[in-house]
């Protein structure tokens, strides 16, 4: 830390917090975007009195996902403490912003909020908060045992598309209002002894302003409860979730919303300065999208993992019950950001390219290569795993000729191009589908960089490829969004999230599309979504 010439500067400081699934993570920037400091406390490791494993506790039933909400209080405390004593400057930081794993929930009893007011300062937050909670276990985000309730508003609202068009997505298992909807459900007493019913996101700006923080309306867009367009409670889908529930989730704020100031606690245990501002947390994905910049209509990152990851900012969204999700955007307060998600990603790339090429990447970039652009109209469907974009439960590999027939395997070559290839028409196809229409991508995750990869990407989605991974991008887009959202609060109006980012270090230019190459695959794109129907039904 450069201290000499920070106090000859005085220059404001930034807080971004993520509470993800197995840690809490802080980012310290500084005025001119340059990154400080980073801390993480693992859940697991670094609070081992709370046994979880993963950071979450899994049911005997393998369907029930939950993280003990008070060890979230702890790590706090914890993670503050590293930061006092890693010297970091927390009496010169102005705001904090921060992200908290999507769709998450936590259950505050009668009495929670004046407890929140009242945080006392000789105590740990865990201590002052052990009775706070009506639940002690926090649903999580990897929490799948709430089908029942999932189709039930899908009945009540008139099926999942009209799910999607209200709320940006059909019912999810793992979204916050199916989970409120089986503990009402399960526990109506307790259900009614909640008093208030906070995400992950809004949970932690709670414990920092010692009140209620509002819901932004990014993580919100993750309940099944909120009108994608309007940004208010869905009246329709409150009523089929549970009853009273609007006094139980407060209000919805946009994501750069100066939601208060922090808490004497932090100020007296800490050393925060007591007119720090704490701006609106939100949701990982939504953070993720500004940790990356993606600030502008038609910017897409594209992250190749286990699972392949395609998200970013749009104007004009279209809901679909087969494929993502579409959430409010968090760095323009009329914007969207869309998310769609496959499981057959990185793990399916790799059996392919041990197949063809005895598992070296330079070998099956010369085998994709040989093989023409468009691979003569071969197209294959790579299903490792049961996909879940669109819905492909059966697994196996489908070959299909340039004349829509089945075939039983491919030549090496065409075998390593048609993997790629169908990966990205389907992104292509799919992303379009749900509005996504890149201007640019950036490529992130392991698999980018390797340039067959990004070559294939790059010609079928027709735009300039960038790379450069921005490692912890949700903590990072918390630090971000504090930024943004305390310039918004000094000048009193909404400022763009460009503006302000104007000073950020440029992505590296990696690849321009082909045009030629490019047509060829707009050609193919209607016989890929013919064939993926016949795969997706089983002829
Ligand atoms: C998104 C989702 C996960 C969580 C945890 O819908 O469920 O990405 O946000 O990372």
């Amino acid at each position: 830390m450069k201290s000499k010439q920070r106090t000859a500067k005085k220059e404001p400081f930034f807080l971004g917090l993520d509470s993800s699934t197995q840690s809490l993570k802080a980012t310290l920037l500084d005025g001119s975007l340059n990154i400080l400091q980073k801390l993480t406390v693992n859940f697991d490791t670094d609070l081992p009195g709370f046994k979880t494993q993963g950071g979450v506790h899994r049911g005997a039933d393998g369907l029930t996902v939950t993280a003990p909400t008070l060890m979230w209080c702890a790590a706090l405390d914890l993670l503050l403490e590293k930061a006092r004593k890693a010297d970091w400057p927390l009496g010169e930081v102005v705001a904090i912003s921060g992200s908290g794993q999507q769709h998450g929930s936590v259950w505050f009893a009668r009495g929670g909020e004046r407890l929140l007011r009242k945080l006392d300062p000789r105590q740990s937050l865990e201590r002052h908060m052990a009775h706070a909670f009506s639940f002690a276990d926090s649903p999580i985000w990897m929490d799948s045992s709430t089908t029942a309730q999932c189709r039930a508003l899908e009945k009540a609202l008139g099926g999942p598309q009209a799910v999607a068009a209200l709320t940006g997505s059909r019912a999810y298992e793992r979204f916050t209002g199916n989970q409120i909807a089986k503990r009402f459900q399960q526990d109506p007493k307790r259900y009614r002894a909640t008093e208030h019913i906070s995400l992950v996101s809004s949970f932690v700006a709670s414990l920092l302003m010692g009140d209620y923080a509002p819901i932004d309306a990014a993580d919100g867009a993750g309940m099944n409860l909120m009108n994608i367009r309007s940004r208010k409670w869905a009246g329709s889908a409150l009523k089929a979730t549970a009853p009273g529930l609007a006094g139980k989730l407060g209000s919805i704020v946009p994501s750069h919303a100066a939601v208060g100031r922090i808490h004497q606690w932090f100020v007296r245990r800490y050393g925060f300065n007591k007119a720090c501002a704490v701006i609106a947390f939100s949701g990982d994905n939504p953070n993720s999208l500004a940790g990356l910049r993606l600030q502008k209509a038609g910017d897409v990152a594209i992250s190749l993992g286990t699972s392949d990851t395609v998200f970013g900012s749009l104007a004009q969204p279209r809901p679909s019950a087969e494929e993502g999700h579409i959430f409010a955007n968090p760095v323009e307060p009329r914007g969207y950001m869309a998310l769609i998600c496959y499981k057959n990603g990185s793990l399916t790339r790799d059996h392919v390219r041990d197949a063809v090429a005895g598992g070296s990447w330079s070998r099956f970039a010369e085998l994709v290569e040989k093989a023409p652009v468009g691979n003569n109209g071969c197209i294959g469907f790579f299903i490792r795993e049961p996909e879940i974009t669109p819905p492909i439960l059966r697994t196996g590999i489908s070959r299909f000729d340039g004349e829509g027939r089945p075939l039983d395997r491919f030549r090496p070559e065409v075998e390593a191009r048609a993997v790629l290839e169908s990966q990205f028409l389907s992104m292509r196809l799919h992303g379009g589908n749900v509005g996504i229409h890149p201007v640019s991508i950036l490529a992130t995750g392991g698999a980018s960089v390797d340039a067959s990869v990004v070559r294939v990407m790059c010609d079928v989605l027709g735009v300039p490829v960038y790379t450069g991974d921005q490692a912890d991008s949700a903590s990072l887009g918390a630090a971000y969004r504090a930024l943004h959202g305390w310039h918004c609060l000094k000048r009193k109006k909404f400022v763009p999230f460009a503006e302000v980012m104007a000073g950020a270090p440029a992505f590296h230019k990696a690849a321009e599309p082909d045009k030629a190459a490019h047509a060829v695959y707009t050609g193919i794109l209607k016989q890929f979504a013919a064939l993926e129907k016949r795969v997706i039904e089983g002829k």
